[in-house]
């Protein structure tokens, strides 16, 4: 059995103030193609279909025709599960109605539900175990009873030991499906830093081992596409996109996986080109307007770090004139000394006084008349609308 695993879309993700859909949209469009090129038994989605619980009437009408295309156009079953930024009813929304044909969407952690049984063309069966993240309040009323009941680990972990007795009464291979912070060698910083918060208090990880009795795992959750054992039977797809500069270094894609009648799975990872990549620069700004170098990323999505002092005026104007998918400008710390710091109980200063303080240390030289004269006239009007 061959099995395409997917995690991570985040649909409907917005970067920057840029909405990310129509590249999404191209990402989908590649991993059609794959399908249709390799003609797998089952495509995994391994959870964070969308990067809101409520997400944009785009971001939906996106996965549905992505859905049909892979179920209609390329013949190809689906399984997928919700993740912790999908709202587990919204995505599971018809689901019980959606299994009839061959779309098993599971929004909802059930410890009763059943796993789902595929069979490719040679007559190999395998079960796919579906753990779709379970939210800590949630796990507290299903798994009261279990030792760290209400943890993430301890949900998991519960969800597994009952897929366990599923397995014990089946003689078919099983794959696990899961939303979920595995720990196989990787550090935690790996885990995305919107996301880290979820995993501290004691919830913990799961270890990798957990799941050794599945001939594959597909995980979902960190967004570097990643084998937690080796051989890569417990395996991270990573995410459909670069979805933060913390993850400009990384090869997104697919995982392709080939289960036989027994043997351990073999993984392939297959890189999905992005309509614009996403990267960091640094340098002065006029190195970065200058650097011939620099001609393959005026396509792509940029973060910027500049390391000019004093800082140049409208320096984000200047960078978008070269490279317009500019997002993010950053400045290298200064080694000028400590910074100015505003606080709320700070003596009573003359507004200009201030001004002229912060405009030296910004520029590296007082104020022009121009600027004094602007900066006047604003606090002038800041006045007024006070008193007003
Ligand atoms: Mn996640």
């Amino acid at each position: 059995m061959r099995i395409v695993h997917l995690a991570d879309l985040h649909l409907g993700k917005v970067l920057h103030g840029t909405s990310l859909l129509e590249d999404q949209r191209h990402a989908l469009a590649a991993v059609v193609a794959l399908l249709r090129g390799e003609r797998p038994d089952a495509l995994v989605l391994a959870g964070d279909l969308y990067d809101r619980a409520l997400p944009s009437a785009e971001a939906v009408r996106l996965l549905d025709d992505f859905l049909r295309e892979v179920h209609d156009g390329c013949g190809v079953p689906v399984v997928a599960i919700a993740g912790n930024h999908d709202s587990a009813d919204h995505v599971g929304f018809g689901s019980w109605l959606f299994s009839r044909g061959a779309l098993h969407v599971r929004g909802r952690a059930d410890p009763d539900l059943e796993p789902v049984t595929l069979t490719d063309k040679y007559g190999l069966s395998v079960d796919f175990h579906t753990l779709p993240y379970v939210d800590p309040e949630v796990a507290r009323v299903l798994f009261g009873d279990s030792e760290d009941a209400g943890t993430h680990r301890g949900s998991v972990l519960a969800l597994l030991h009952r897929a366990a007795e599923q397995r014990g009464r089946s003689p078919r291979r099983a794959v696990c499906v899961v939303h979920a912070l595995v720990q196989g060698e990787q550090p935690l910083s790996e885990c995305p830093r919107s996301e880290r918060a979820l995993f501290l208090g004691g919830a913990g990880a799961v270890p990798a081992r957990a799941f050794e009795g599945f001939a594959y795992t597909a995980l979902g959750h960190l967004h570097r596409p990643q084998d937690l054992t080796e051989g890569g039977s417990v395996r991270y797809a990573g995410s459909l996109l670069k979805y933060s500069f913390d993850e400009a270094s990384h090869d997104k894609g697919a995982t392709l996986v080939s289960l036989e009648a027994e043997g351990p799975a073999r993984v392939e990872h297959r890189s999905i080109a992005p309509r614009r990549d996403l990267c960091r620069v640094r340098g002065s700004l006029e190195e970065l307007l200058r650097d011939p170098a620099l001609a393959r990323f005026e396509g792509a999505y940029l973060s910027a770090e500049l390391t000019d002092h004093p800082r140049p005026l409208q320096a984000m104007d200047r960078l978008h004139k070269r490279f317009p998918y500019a997002l993010e400008l950053r400045w290298t710390k200064s080694s000028e000394g400590p910074r100015a710091v505003l606080s709320p109980k700070a003596p009573r200063v003359d507004p200009e006084a201030l001004f002229q303080e912060f405009y030296q240390r910004f520029r590296a030289e007082p104020p022009t008349d121009e600027a004094l004269a602007v900066f006047r006239e604003a606090l002038a009007d800041a006045r007024r609308a006070e008193g007003a």
